[in-house]
């Protein structure tokens, strides 16, 4: 896959060397490009940047230096995604949707937002996804971009040793993953689940999913509703 970032601060970017994403471009699998918004300003000062039409606060990034930019990295047939605190949820299915891609551009804004009409442009020759990846504001769109990138890259034929991590892990069947122990047995005065020292592999499957769908009951009732995979013994205090 290959992945073109454009920011004006792209040294953001470099943390993708030390994640995972490290990992697959040395792998070959992950052949990324980061850029400057600045190289396509024209003007003694570089500006990206100007006051909104109709007044209000802040900055809006000008459509000039990002058309440019987005007719110079973005081919016909890639995918752009705009971070924006105002996209449409980024969620796990559609980092994988975005994993199948050939070609995806990430344009990173900052201050107010882009001017829409570079969206509106590009969505004639591109599928532009304006994605938010949570109900919380940042600064800008660098750190989203590390979240959406690293969340795909991991999804890529190839990338991990063992597909049954990707499987077995949260949201992979829309319940959060149960919890886990390791040596030793006891530690602090709290033992690990007698289930796990059972060797009993039907019944630690069972205990997992339990506690999965508990979990999930819990923190997060939004999604789906997990407890009514529950007998009805089990729905005290969940529903
Ligand atoms: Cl994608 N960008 C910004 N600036 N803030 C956010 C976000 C994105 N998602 C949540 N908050």
């Amino acid at each position: 896959m290959r992945v073109d970032v454009v920011s004006i601060f792209p040294a953001y970017l470099d943390a993708l060397d030390l994640s995972l994403p490290g990992r697959a471009r040395r792998a070959g699998l992950l052949d990324l490009h980061v850029h400057d918004l600045r190289t396509w300003t024209h003007d003694r000062h570089r500006t990206v940047d100007d006051t909104p039409y109709g007044g209000g606060a802040g900055m809006v990034m000008k459509p000039g230096p990002w058309g440019e930019a987005l007719d110079a990295v973005a081919p016909d047939g890639a995918t752009l995604v705009v971070p924006t605190p105002s996209g449409r949820p980024f969620t796990q299915a559609v980092a994988a949707d975005l994993a199948t891609r050939e070609h995806l551009v990430v344009a990173c804004g900052r201050y107010e937002g882009i001017d829409q009409r570079v969206v509106d442009d590009a969505s004639g020759r591109l599928e532009v996804l304006e994605l938010s990846v949570g109900d919380y504001v940042l600064n800008g769109g660098e750190v989203a971009a590390l979240v959406v990138v690293e969340a795909v890259v991991r999804l890529l034929p190839g990338f991990m040793g063992n597909a049954d991590s990707l499987a077995e892990e949260s949201h992979a069947d829309g319940l959060l993953e149960y919890p886990v122990y390791t040596k030793p047995a006891s530690w602090r005065g709290h033992d690990v689940p007698e289930v796990l020292l059972s060797g009993d592999h039907a019944r630690i499957a069972a205990w997992r999913h339990d506690q999965s769908v508990r979990r999930t009951a819990e923190r997060r009732p939004d999604l789906a509703h997990p407890a009514q995979a529950l007998g009805a013994a089990d729905l005290d205090g969940l529903l």
